[in-house]
């Protein structure tokens, strides 16, 4: 028997066609057999956070079941994204086409060169928390030990605009 587990990956873009840029990064990531998406949450606009001169960015979160392990994930975000054509050499936080990141593998805390899981920023930022929010807002942070409602009310109001995209 092989080991399932579930992945929380957020998908980001403000570059090019935003949409189809996150779109095609989720079928991507879908394996026959492997991986499949078991819950997408709604798609929101939201202003660029870290760095601030950039377009707002489309995005949006799935859950994702998975037979690979988190450096396997890794490995095909890290392909993913370089078939969207996005450069590595790009500015921290800056624009980009993709941007896959894993926040939450099972219960799992990873803390290597390469892989940090739970994503160390996530509870910082509402385009993460919101979109998280419509799949489960129950999912407790293995860290933190708070549900992603909680992470989310503690946001300032005024902050870090999120619209739903239509
Ligand atoms: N890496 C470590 N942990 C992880 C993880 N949990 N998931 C490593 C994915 N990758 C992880 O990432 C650099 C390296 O992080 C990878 O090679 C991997 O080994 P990257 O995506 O190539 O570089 P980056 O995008 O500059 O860093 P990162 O960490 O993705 O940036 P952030 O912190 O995610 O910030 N504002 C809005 N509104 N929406 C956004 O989506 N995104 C960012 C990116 C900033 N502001 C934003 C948004
Ligand atoms: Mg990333």
């Amino acid at each position: 028997m092989v080991d399932i587990h579930i992945a929380y990956i957020s998908v980001g873009s403000n570059m090019g066609d935003r949409l189809q840029n996150c779109l095609k990064g989720i079928a991507s990531l879908t394996e026959p057999d492997k991986s499949r998406v078991l819950a997408q949450s709604r798609i929101y606009m939201t202003e660029p956070v870290d760095y601030e001169a950039q377009d707002w960015f489309i995005n949006m979160i799935v859950k994702l079941e998975t037979a690979h392990d988190p450096f396997q994930l890794l490995d095909q975000i890290e392909t993913a994204q370089r078939v969207a054509g996005r450069m590595r050499d790009a500015i921290r936080y800056g624009p980009r086409i993709l941007d896959l990141d894993i926040i939450f593998f099972d219960d799992r805390i990873i803390d290597s060169e390469r892989l940090v899981v739970p994503h160390p920023r996530m509870h910082q930022r509402r385009f993460v928390l919101k979109p998280i929010c419509d799949i489960d807002p129950t999912i407790i942070h293995p860290l933190l030990k708070k549900d992603m409602q909680s992470l989310l009310d503690r946001l300032e109001e005024d902050e870090q605009r999120v619209i739903e995209y239509q």
